[in-house]
Parts: C-alpha cells; structure tokens; sequence
C-alpha cells in the first residue's frame, strides 16, 4: 500500500505531466482565419492586462521557429523553439527608476514560473535563456535589471538603478511576471523557480536572503557573491600585475607567457588526482612553485624576479591587515593559453566602473590611487546592499525552498572557485549544522575543469541553460529539471 504522502505525489506528477492546452475551443468564432486560439488569447492581453506600475509596450504571438532580435546596447538575439506569447512590458520600480522586461508563456505550459538572471554590471534581457525556459514548458521572464547596457556609468548618482541591479530588479519582475502568467493561464502558477549564472547566480542567492519568498527553487551558477569584495580582488589583481608599462609595472606578465605558466601549472599539478587529463580535480591540492620558472629549468621562458612575485600574488588569497581573508586565490589551472582578462594589463571594466560610479562618484578617479581604503568605503556603503554574503537561509528553507549551485573550478574570467566554498561555509556556520541538514535544501557542485558558467575541458553542460541543439531534458541530465523533481 502506498503511503498517503506517496499518493499525494503521484497526484503531482500526473498533474504536472499534463500541460495544459491553450483555449482549443471557445473562442474560435472570432478567429479571423489565421489566427490560432493561442494566438488570440495572447493578442487580447495587450488591452485587458491592468498592472501596478507598468505600461504594456507590446504583445505578439511567437510561432515556433521565429526568432527575436534585441536593438541598441543589448545586441543579442535568439530562435524561439517553442510557440508563445511574448508579453514585453516596462515598470516603474520607483519615482527615479524603471525596468524593461518579457514574459514569454508557451502553448503548452505545466504551471511552471522561472526567472532568468542577468551577467556582469548588464543590463540586458537574456534572450537565449527565455527560449531555454519556454522550450522546458516554464512561463518564462527575464528583464534588463534596471538599466539597458552593459556599462556601470548608469549608476552614477542613480541610488535607486543600484537598488534595481543589486537586488529589487528580480523582485519585482517576479511580481509582476506571476501576475501575467495567471493573466494569460486563467489560473496562478503551482512552482516559481530562478536560473541564473554570474551575476545571475548573485541575483538568485541575492533573493533567497531578500525575498526568500518570491521562488521555490533557484539554481545559482558561479555567483558574484561578496559582490564589494570580488570587486576588490579583481582591482588589486589588475594592480598588481596591471599596467603593461615594464617601469610602473615590472610585473606584468605578457599574455604570450601564460601558455607557458599554464603548461608548468599542469605539469605540476594535473597528476595529483592520479589522472593526466589537462583537469585539476580539486585546485585547492595544487600548491603551485612559481619558482620553476625563473631558474632556468625551462629553456623556453624565464620570469623575472617581479614576475614570480606577481604568480605568488595571483595564487595565494587576498588578505586584509588582520590577517583575514578578503577573497581567495585564483583557481591554478583557470588560466588558459593567453590569461584572461584579470591580468590582461588594466582593472576590468566590471571593477572600474563599480568603483567610479556607486563607491567614489568620481568618472575621472586615477586608479594608482586605489587601494584597500577603497575595499573599506565599498564595505560601508555597501551599494543597494549588493555584498551578497549571509548566510540567513533560514525564511528561504523554511518556506520549503530548494537552492542549487555550482562553480566550475577552471573560471578563467571573473570569479575565483574558492568564493563559492566560503559561501557554503558561512550558510553551515550560520544555520548551525547540527540542527540543519543544509545538504536537505541547499546543495554546491564543484565542477573540475568547467570555466565560467560554460565552456572548459570538463563537464560543462547539464542544463545549466540554453544548451544548443541537443538539449538533454531528464533531471539525471539537467539541473534546472532536477530542481524541479
Ligand atoms: C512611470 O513613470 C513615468 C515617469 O515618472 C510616468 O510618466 C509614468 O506614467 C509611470 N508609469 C506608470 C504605469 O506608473
Ligand atoms: C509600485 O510603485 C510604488 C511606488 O514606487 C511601490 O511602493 C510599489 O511597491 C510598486 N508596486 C510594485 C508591484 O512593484
Ligand atoms: C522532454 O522531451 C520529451 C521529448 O521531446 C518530451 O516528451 C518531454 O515532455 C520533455 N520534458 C520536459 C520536462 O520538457
Ligand atoms: C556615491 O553615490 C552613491 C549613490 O549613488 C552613494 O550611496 C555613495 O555613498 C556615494 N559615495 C560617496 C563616497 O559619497
Ligand atoms: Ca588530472
């Protein structure tokens, strides 16, 4: 005999397994001819929806196999795979800020609501991610964060933009996208999930703390978490190694000399998990020897005394003048043949532009100034409270929610492996373990050789989002679906 709460579940499964078809009866007397009944009901949301805040900029009916294109700073474009409404709309989040943002509601819908996040400072509507959620059935939103582009100069003393992009943003395009979702089913969703990666994986975690109510599931990939501190690593590594001026910066390695640090990397380091397969399994077991490189045991290359330096700064952790730790080491391993961008001769914009328009305020700031009084300001200001680093799950688990993250451990561009382990070390200190069985809602996946979000000669696809043509969507493949399950 079946336990009720098994029967229960079953219930559920049916229920979910059974999309609901759109109006196939009905209204078909006012269908001029061309017009499926979908097409219909999505065309009259542009004059029945009523929506605190918003104005509908437009509604169209997407056949399959359409494909949607983005104009002005967020030039990306995406293949609709699936049939929908595409719902585009624009919200005033205060007085002195406002968000542009699409639902896209497939024909064939199991009552599924997802969120999609955004990248770096943008600034953009992931296209690319809608289609992924609407192609797995999900009533599927996604907005530009609060302003459109992908660069900072838009927060210049626009406190309530910092508000929009540090957190408000998902909150409300939540709010309003479950409202349109309804609007359009004729009945309210049953799950509300979120997906995101990068400064996506920081807007789900973001929201797990501030609004731990809006999503039953989010899936968090590599997050900008300890937002104000990664911006200072990213600085200081720019600093460090930064200006490819020899005589103000005689540690500047050339982008010609990575290929060789990342090939003594992996000579050192490749084996320790028995396997030679160009995969550090666990990078934190690499105590990378610069020094192999300036004696002259290698003949194609030898760093200079400044250079070693600026490696044994590149792999070890940024500390504070207590001795504590501000933001872990770079990942050995995560370089590729040319370095990236964090050593390509100047701060990376992301930093720069975080540091001159939300924490100074000053466009002209002469970064041979920076320097950890600057990580002390960022830390009290605190911009929109974007740190993003608490570990107060508790009203999200209590609520019943579910959080999946994962980090590849080869990141090559923006946010070190480490960070991800630190975070899930603060939520078991702080939920105290041994009354929470954190692993029971909140799982971390370390991904060997996987680079940022994608890519790497690891395992870097398992649904994480638009997987491409060969999209696996079973929940032993597909993390947003086991989510789901
Ligand atoms: C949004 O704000 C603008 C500018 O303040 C205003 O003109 C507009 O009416 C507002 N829209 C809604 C729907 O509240
Ligand atoms: C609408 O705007 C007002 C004033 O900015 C705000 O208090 C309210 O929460 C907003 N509603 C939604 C759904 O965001
Ligand atoms: C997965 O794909 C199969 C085959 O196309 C389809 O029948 C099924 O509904 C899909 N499942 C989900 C969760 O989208
Ligand atoms: C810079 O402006 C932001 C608001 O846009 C403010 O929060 C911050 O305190 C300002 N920085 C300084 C140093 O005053
Ligand atoms: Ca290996």
């Amino acid at each position: 005999m079946p336990q009720p709460s098994a029967l229960v579940e079953d219930w559920q499964l049916v229920e979910l397994q059974t999309p609901r078809k759109l109006l196939t009866t009905g209204l078909s007397i006012w269908t001029p001819t061309n017009l499926s009944p979908a097409a219909v009901a999505c065309l009259a949301l542009k004059t029945t929806l009523q929506l605190e805040n918003t104005t509908i900029i437009d509604v169209s009916y997407l056949p399959t196999g359409s494909k949607v294109d983005a104009h002005g700073p967020c030039a990306e474009s995406a293949d609709v795979h699936t049939a929908l409404c595409r719902v585009q709309f624009f919200t005033n989040t205060t007085d002195t800020s406002s968000m542009r943002a699409e639902a896209w509601l497939p024909d064939e819908w199991y009552g599924r609501f997802l969120v999609t996040g955004n990248g770096g400072l943008g600034g953009c509507i992931d296209y690319g991610s809608l289609d992924y959620g609407t192609s797995l059935h999900f009533a599927t939103v996604g907005s530009n964060n609060g302003h459109d582009g992908t660069n900072g100069d838009v927060f210049l003393n626009h406190p309530e933009v910092i508000n929009d992009f540090a957190a408000r943003a998902i909150h409300v395009e939540a709010v309003i996208g479950k409202q349109i979702t309804e609007a359009y089913y004729g009945r309210a969703h049953n799950r509300a999930y979120y997906s995101g990666c990068s400064t996506g994986g920081r807007q789900g975690t973001q929201a797990a703390l501030k609004y731990p109510t809006d999503f039953d599931g989010i899936v968090a990939g590599a997050p900008a978490t300890d937002f104000n501190h990664l911006v200072h690593w990213s600085a200081m590594l720019g600093r460090a190694i930064g200006a490819p001026d020899p005589a103000s910066s005689p540690g500047f390695i050339p982008p010609q000399l990575w290929k060789v640090i990342a090939e003594e990397i992996m000579r050192q380091c490749d084996g320790i998990d028995g396997v030679l397969d160009g995969i550090i399994m666990e990078p934190d077991t690499c105590n990378f020897d610069p020094e192999a490189l300036a004696d002259g045991r290698r003949l194609d290359s030898c760093l200079l005394p400044p250079q070693i330096a600026a490696l044994h700064k590149i792999y070890s952790p940024l500390y504070g003048k207590r001795g504590d730790v501000i933001y872990p080491r770079f990942d050995p391993g995560a370089e590729g043949d040319s370095g990236c961008d964090l050593f390509s001769g100047r701060i990376v914009s992301r930093a720069e532009d975080w540091i001159k328009y939300t924490i100074v305020n000053n466009t002209d700031f002469d970064f041979s100034e920076y320097g950890l009084e600057h990580l002390e300001l960022m830390d009290s200001i605190n911009p929109g409270g974007i740190a993003t680093f608490d570990g107060d799950l508790s009203t999200f688990r209590d609520h019943g929610g579910k959080f999946l993250t994962y980090h590849g451990r080869a990141d090559p561009e923006i946010i070190a492996s480490g960070n991800s382990k630190r975070v899930y070390d603060l939520i078991v200190q702080t939920l105290d373990s041994f009354t929470t069985n954190v692993d029971a809602f909140y799982r971390s996946f370390l991904i060997p050789g996987m680079g940022h979000c994608a890519r790497g000669p690891g395992a870097p696809r398992f649904g994480q989002f638009w997987p491409g043509s060969n999209a696996m969507n079973e929940s032993s493949h597909n993390i947003l679906v086991a989510l789901v399950d």
